[in-house]
C-alpha cells in the first residue's frame, strides 16, 4: 500500500511536468497514461494485491489518480488546440458584420408599383391572367372583327401547334375573364407582359408591359373616367401638369380617347420628348363598347363602364433617363444595380 502511494505520487509529478506542444506529443501522453495498456490501467490492476481491510482507502486513491490523469490530459489538449471562435481566435466581436449584398427591384416593377398603388387607393383590385390566350379572350370578345388588322400574323405571335392560341397582345384578355365571372361591380387593374410581332430596336420591343384598368357598375359615365384619370395624373406627375383628351378609336370602347399630359420634361415649352408639341401621350381609354359587355353576358342597358390602358416602358424610360428599351430585358447588372435603391 505504501509502495502504491509512492508510485502514484511519482507518476503525478511526471504528468505535471509533461509538456505537449504537438498533437503527437498529446497522443503519446494519452497512450502512455490513459491507453488500454497504459499506466492508469496498470495501477488499477494493483487493486487485487491490496489487503481486504485497505481496499476501500485504496479504491478512493486510485479513482482520484485516474481523474488526475484525465484532467491533466484535458489541460494539455486545450493548450495545443487552436481557438477557433471568439476573442481567443483573434476575432473582434464588436466589429459590425460584413454587408450582405442586396438585390433591387427592376425599373419596370418600380414603375408598375407606382401606377398600381395610385389606383389601389381608389379601390381598384389587381388581377392577373395567362400570357398564352385563346382567340376569343384576346380578340373576339373585345369586338375585334375576324379581319381586323390587329389579328394579322404581322402583329401577333400565333402558337404554331394551335392557331387558336396567341401570345396575348394586351392584358384586356384578363379583363374579359373577370367580366365572364359575372360578379359585378368590377373595379380592377391588370398589369402584365404583352407581345407584339415587331422588329426589336432601341424604341420598340416584341414584348413589353402595360397596365389596364376596368370599372363597371350602374351609372358609370365618361365624367367618372375623366375624374379617375385626372386623379392618377396629378398623383403620378404632380399637381401642375395639364391634361387633355383627344378623340380616338379602339374597337373595344365607344367613345374612345387618348389622354396627353403637358410635357413633364420641358414643362410645355417644346422639346425632343414631346416633339416640340408640349404634350406627351400617356394612355388610351374609353367607355366599354356594348358589344364587349354583351360578349361577357353583362346587360349594357343596366351596366356601363370605362376602361383604359397604358404602357409601362415609356414612362419608366422618361423617369429614369433610359434611352434604349432593350436594356430592360438584357439583365445586365451594371444597368439593374442603378435602381437597387430607387422607389
Ligand atoms: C392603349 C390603349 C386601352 C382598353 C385599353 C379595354 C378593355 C376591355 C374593354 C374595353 Cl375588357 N377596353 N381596354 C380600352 C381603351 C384603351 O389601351 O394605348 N394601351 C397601351
Amino acid at each position: 500500500m505504501q509502495q502504491l502511494l509512492q508510485q502514484i505520487d511519482a507518476y503525478k509529478q511526471e504528468m505535471t511536468a509533461y509538456a505537449a506542444t504537438t498533437a503527437q506529443e498529446l497522443e503519446d501522453f494519452r497512450i502512455k497514461y490513459l491507453g488500454t495498456k497504459g499506466i492508469v490501467k496498470a495501477i488499477m490492476g494493483e487493486m487485487k494485491n491490496v489487503p481486504a481491510e485497505q481496499k476501500k482507502e485504496a479504491g478512493l486513491l486510485l479513482n482520484e489518480f485516474k481523474q488526475f490523469a484525465e484532467a491533466t490530459f484535458e489541460t494539455l489538449q486545450q493548450a495545443i488546440t487552436p481557438a477557433t471562435t471568439g476573442a481567443a481566435a483573434g476575432i473582434d466581436l464588436s466589429l459590425p458584420g460584413d454587408p450582405v449584398p442586396m438585390g433591387g427591384r427592376h425599373p419596370i416593377t418600380l414603375m408598375r408599383n407606382r401606377i398600381v398603388s395610385i389606383f389601389q387607393r381608389l379601390g381598384f383590385a389587381v388581377a392577373e391572367g395567362p400570357e398564352i390566350e385563346d382567340d376569343w379572350h384576346n380578340f373576339g370578345a373585345l369586338n375585334l372583327p375576324a379581319h381586323h388588322p390587329a389579328r394579322d400574323m404581322q402583329d401577333t405571335f400565333y402558337i404554331q401547334q394551335n392557331p387558336d392560341w396567341v401570345l396575348r397582345t394586351h392584358t384586356s384578355s384578363v379583363q374579359i375573364r373577370e367580366m365572364e365571372k359575372g360578379k359585378l361591380p368590377i373595379r380592377m387593374l391588370m398589369p402584365g407582359r404583352v407581345y407584339r410581332n415587331e422588329t426589336v430596336s432601341a424604341r420598340s420591343h416584341c414584348f413589353f408591359h402595360q397596365v389596364e384598368g376596368l370599372y363597371i357598375d350602374e351609372n358609370v359615365s365618361f365624367a367618372d373616367l375623366k375624374q379617375t384619370l385626372y386623379f392618377f395624373v396629378k398623383e403620378m406627375y404632380g399637381k401642375d401638369v395639364k391634361v387633355r383628351f383627344r378623340p380616338s378609336y379602339f374597337p373595344f370602347t365607344e367613345p374612345s380617347a387618348e389622354m396627353d399630359v403637358s410635357c413633364f420634361i420641358c414643362g410645355g415649352e417644346g422639346c425632343n420628348i414631346c416633339k416640340k408639341t408640349g404634350w406627351v401621350e400617356i394612355l388610351g381609354c374609353g367607355m366599354v363598347h356594348p358589344n364587349v359587355l354583351l360578349n361577357c353576358k353583362i346587360d349594357p342597358n343596366k351596366y356601363t363602364g370605362f376602361a383604359f390602358g397604358m404602357g409601362i416602358e415609356r414612362p419608366a424610360m422618361l423617369k429614369y433617363g433610359i434611352n434604349d428599351i432593350r436594356l430592360f430585358s438584357e439583365n445586365d447588372l451594371r444597368f439593374l444595380q442603378q435602381f437597387s435603391s430607387a422607389i
